[in-house]
């Protein structure tokens, strides 16, 4: 059998044993596609069943989560926790809080995590987790008693050495608070490296809040840098307005583009002067309001309710909201105004027919595996820190950020060529990773 219907063979048997989880299919598809390109070279690769082997999570944990709102109605959610694959590290990936949360949402994103957090050269294994919860409206209390909920059961499946949680879309330093609380109290100890994403005066780390949207712009200004351009000047789009896209802008900014739009699932705002990131924090991170509040304020910004931010135009596009944000319609708009490079800040936010217009029109696209790893990476600085019981300094820890980032660019690029496929951050990011995992699930025999 050639190698391409080994493969072929390998993705029908995923679809089958997973089925109804689209977002799944569509996050290791987006890696099969890259398997081809080893396969044909090292067809050892194939062999005691590696591939069926990582595509099975180790572990999928699912549980009831209920809890009491202020009217002393009681609720049920289901809590997941998916531990993929550990032979690099502890499982480490985010907890997400959001209403469209199922299992095939957290299994694309585990999946995701596996390899993204092979590219750090961190020692880190990947896992996902999270809850169908809804935050939005939700008053202090309840958000403290579904973490303590939620926390009751996952307690028993992590640990500093097994699996270490952080955030995700929901679940900021507030939430990480409540959970790390909860988990103190269960467990009688300060186990500081259980999770990331901690406050800074009990364990957390210089920049883990800042690291993710810092590194896209990191990982921008390298693709600009190969091809000989910078961020200098540029007009830039970034979709969402939450942790990643925030110190997205803020980097952006400081590299010396300018970012014009930003939106939130209800619509976006343009503001040709450039987002006024102060104004930004404190209708988000403050007082956890709308977007549409940008506007309200400042005279010379308008908000579009509804709508696609990508009809804004750009020169850079950072999608940083959420899975499937960026389709072909929306590509092909991006395409016809001349944008350069797109580098996704979320997890998996562009379809494969949007990566496939961006790639055919020559536009430099970085998945989030390679392009939003600067949080995950930071994690796993900040467990080092609780390790050796020590703290480092914002400057350090940005500088140790950064050049992972820039690390993390140089193998994507080196391995895409040498795998003939120049230029080219999926395949690079795909097979860069995914070597690293195979080989050390080779090193570990079949388990
Ligand atoms: P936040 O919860 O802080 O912000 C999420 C933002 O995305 C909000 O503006 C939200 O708008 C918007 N959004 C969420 N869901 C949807 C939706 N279904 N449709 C449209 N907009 C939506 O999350 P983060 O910033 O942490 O996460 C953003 C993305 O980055 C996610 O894909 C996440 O997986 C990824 N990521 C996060 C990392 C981290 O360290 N936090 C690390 C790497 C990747 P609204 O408020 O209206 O819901
Ligand atoms: O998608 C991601 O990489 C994250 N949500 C961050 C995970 C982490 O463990 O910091």
């Amino acid at each position: 059998m050639s190698v391409r219907d080994r493969v072929e063979e390998i993705y029908e048997q995923v679809l089958l044993r997973n089925a109804g989880e689209p977002e799944f299919h569509q996050a290791a598809a987006e890696v099969f596609e890259s398997l081809h390109v080893v396969l044909e070279r090292h067809p050892r690769y194939a062999d005691s069943g590696l591939i069926e082997r990582l595509c099975e999570p180790e572990r999928q944990i699912i549980f009831r989560v209920p809890w009491t709102d202020d009217n002393g109605n009681v609720h049920v959610n289901r809590g997941f926790r998916v531990q993929y694959n550990s032979v690099l590290g502890p499982y480490k990936g985010g907890l997400r809080f959001h209403p469209s949360v199922n299992l095939g949402i957290v299994k694309f994103l585990g999946f995701e995590q596996i390899f993204k957090n092979a590219l750090t050269g961190l020692p880190i294994g990947g896992g996902k987790g999270g809850s169908d919860f809804d935050p939005k409206g939700r008053s202090e209390a309840e958000i403290m008693r579904f973490c303590q909920s939620f926390m009751t059961e996952l307690q028993r499946h992590i640990g500093e050495y097994t699996d270490v949680p952080a955030g995700d879309i929901g679940v900021g330093g507030r939430e990480i608070g409540y959970l790390f609380g909860q988990y103190k109290r269960l467990t009688n100890s300060f186990e500081s490296g259980v999770l990331t994403g901690k406050g800074l005066n009990w364990g957390g780390s210089m920049v883990r809040t800042e690291a993710t949207g810092y590194g896209v712009a990191y990982f921008t200004a390298e693709m600009m840098a190969a091809k000989g351009e910078s961020l200098e000047g540029k007009k830039v789009v970034v979709s969402g307005s939450g942790n990643v896209a925030i110190y997205a802008i803020e980097k952006v900014h400081q590299l010396g583009g300018t970012v014009v739009a930003c939106s939130d699932s209800a619509g976006y705002v343009v503001d040709p002067k450039g987002i006024d990131l102060e104004l930004l924090k404190e209708i988000k991170e403050v007082k956890r309001a709308r977007i549409s509040e940008y506007a309200d304020q400042v005279p010379h910004a308008t908000y579009v309710e509804g709508g696609s931010i990508w009809d804004v135009e750009c020169e850079i596009a950072l999608p940083c909201a959420t899975q499937n944000e960026l389709d072909e319609v929306a590509a092909k708009k991006l395409v016809a105004c001349g944008v350069q490079a797109v580098a996704e800040g979320a997890n998996m936010p562009t379809t494969a027919q949007g990566i496939k217009v961006f790639r055919d029109a020559g536009v430099a696209f970085a998945p989030g595996k390679a392009a939003n790893a600067g949080g995950v990476a930071t994690s796993a600085l900040e467990m080092q820190q609780n390790a050796s019981r020590d703290s480092w300094s914002f400057e350090y820890t940005d500088e140790r950020l950064s050049k992972i980032m820039r690390g993390i660019h140089e193998r994507c690029i080196t391995t895409a060529a040498e795998y003939g496929q120049p230029g080219d951050y999926v395949h690079g990011a795909n097979i860069a990773g995914f070597v690293k995992v195979a080989d050390a699930m080779f090193a570990m025999g079949v388990i």
